[in-house]
C-alpha cells in the first residue's frame, strides 16, 4: 500500500463500525514543533472545524532508535483514560504505513519557560501557582502508576487562560525537542535527577526532583546546579550540596531542599507522594480543590488573539511550509525500511468509546 494509506488493523473504532480517522480528515495549518522523530502541527479537523495539535512520528526513525516499546508504552499511557485538568488530552491516535499520529489538545499560551525567560524570575505567588498545578498533575499520574520521568521545560505549556498543560508524558524521551538551534539561552533540556544521571533504578520520586528543578528555576532564574559546562553541571548534580540564597522565603527554600534531595529515599514525596506537597507550608495559600476545579485565577494571562495566534511558538517552526513537510517528504517510495516499519505498531490506533463523538 502507498505510504499515506491507513495501515489496516482491526482497531476498536473499526470494529465499532466507525470509519477510521485518517490524515486527510484534517487541514494542516502550521508546524508548531519539530524534532528528530517528527513534528507537531496545528491542524483543523474538517468535520467540526476544531483545532488540534497533531503529533506525527516517522515509524522508521522510531525503529532505528529502538524506541517502539517506548512509543507503545506512551500510547497505553495515553489510553489509560488519563483525564486531568493540567495534562494534555489525547483525542485520537492512528497510523499510516509509515507514520504514527497523535491528535492532542491544542494549547497556544506558549512554553512556561518562554515567559520565564522574558521575566528572568517569577515572584513566589506565581511560581507557587504553577508548581501546584504541576504537582497535582504528577500526583495524578503517580496514582495511575505512571512516572513522567522526563519533565522538562519544553513540556510545560500554558493554555490561553494561563493554566499549566503538561505534554509528552512518556512519549519520545528525546523525540520532539527543539533542534538545538533554538534561542533558549541556557540549553539544559532536561532536569536530570542524580539517579537518572547515574543510570540507577528510579521511581516516581524522580518527578519530585524535576518539580524541585522547575520551582528552583522559576524562583532563581537558572536551573539548580547550573553550569555552562555540562560535565561540571553533572558533577554538581551528583556531588555539590544545594545552597539556597536567602532571597526566597523559608517555606520555599524548605520545599526546594526536600525536593532536591540527592538521595531519592530521603526526598520529599518518597513516603506519601503528592500528599507531602499538598501539606507543605509553601503551598498553604493554595486551596487544592479550587486549584483542581480551575477556580484559582491564573496569575498571568498569555496574550493571544485567537486559536490561530501563533505568536508564542518559535518562528523557526511556524515559518516552515506545511505542505512539503507533512505527508510527502521522503516517503514517496516504499523503501525496505518503510516496509519493515509498517507493521511494527499493532493496535496503535485509538478512538473515543462508542457513542462518544470525536471531540
Ligand atoms: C499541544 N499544543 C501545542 C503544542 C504541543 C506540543 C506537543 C504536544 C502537544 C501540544
Amino acid at each position: 500500500s502507498p505510504p499515506d494509506s491507513p495501515a489496516s488493523e482491526p482497531s476498536s473504532a473499526l470494529a465499532a463500525g466507525r470509519s477510521a480517522i485518517k490524515p486527510s480528515d484534517f487541514d494542516y495549518l502550521n508546524i508548531i514543533g519539530k524534532g528528530s522523530f517528527g513534528k507537531v502541527l496545528l491542524a483543523r479537523y474538517k468535520e467540526n472545524e476544531q483545532y488540534y495539535a497533531v503529533k506525527v512520528l516517522q515509524k522508521k526513525i522510531i525503529l532505528k532508535k529502538k524506541e517502539q516499546k517506548h512509543i507503545m508504552a506512551e500510547r497505553s499511557v495515553l489510553m489509560k483514560n488519563i483525564k486531568h485538568p493540567f495534562l494534555v488530552g489525547l483525542h485520537y491516535s492512528f497510523q499510516t504505513t509509515d507514520k504514527l499520529y497523535f491528535v492532542l489538545d491544542y494549547v497556544n499560551g506558549g512554553e512556561l519557560f518562554y515567559h520565564l525567560q522574558r521575566e528572568r524570575v517569577f515572584l513566589e505567588p506565581r511560581a507557587r501557582f504553577y508548581a501546584a498545578e504541576i504537582a497535582s498533575a504528577l500526583g495524578y499520574l503517580h496514582s495511575l502508576h505512571i512516572v513522567y520521568r522526563d519533565l522538562k521545560p519544553e513540556n510545560i505549556l500554558l493554555d490561553s487562560q494561563g493554566h499549566i498543560v503538561l505534554t509528552d508524558f512518556g512519549l519520545c524521551k528525546e523525540g520532539l525537542e527543539a533542534n538545538g538551534t533554538t534561542t533558549t539561552f541556557c540549553g539544559t533540556p532536561e532536569y536530570l535527577a542524580p539517579e537518572v544521571l547515574q543510570k540507577q533504578a528510579y521511581d516516581r520520586t524522580v518527578d519530585w526532583w524535576c518539580l524541585g528543578s522547575v520551582l528552583f528555576e522559576m524562583l532563581y532564574g537558572l536551573p539548580p546546579f547550573y553550569s555552562r559546562n555540562t560535565a561540571e553541571m553533572y558533577n554538581n548534580i551528583l556531588h555539590k550540596p544545594l545552597i539556597l540564597k536567602p532571597n526566597v522565603s523559608n517555606a520555599g527554600r524548605d520545599l526546594l531542599e526536600g525536593l532536591l534531595h540527592k538521595d531519592r529515599t530521603k526526598r520529599l514525596g518518597s513516603k506519601d507522594d503528592f500528599l507531602e506537597m499538598k501539606f507543605h507550608s509553601f503551598f498553604s495559600p493554595i486551596n487544592w480543590d479550587d486549584l483542581m476545579a480551575k477556580k484559582c485565577v491564573p496569575p498571568f494571562i498569555p496574550t493571544v488573539s485567537g486559536p490561530t495566534d501563533l505568536r508564542h511558538f518559535d518562528p523557526e517552526f511556524t515559518h516552515l511550509p506545511v505542505s512539503t513537510s507533512l505527508c510527502n517528504t521522503d516517503n514517496l517510495h516504499v523503501t525496505s525500511s518503510v516496509r519493515e516499519a509498517a507493521g511494527a505498531f499493532p493496535g496503535f490506533s485509538y478512538g473515543p468509546p462508542v457513542g462518544h463523538a470525536f471531540q
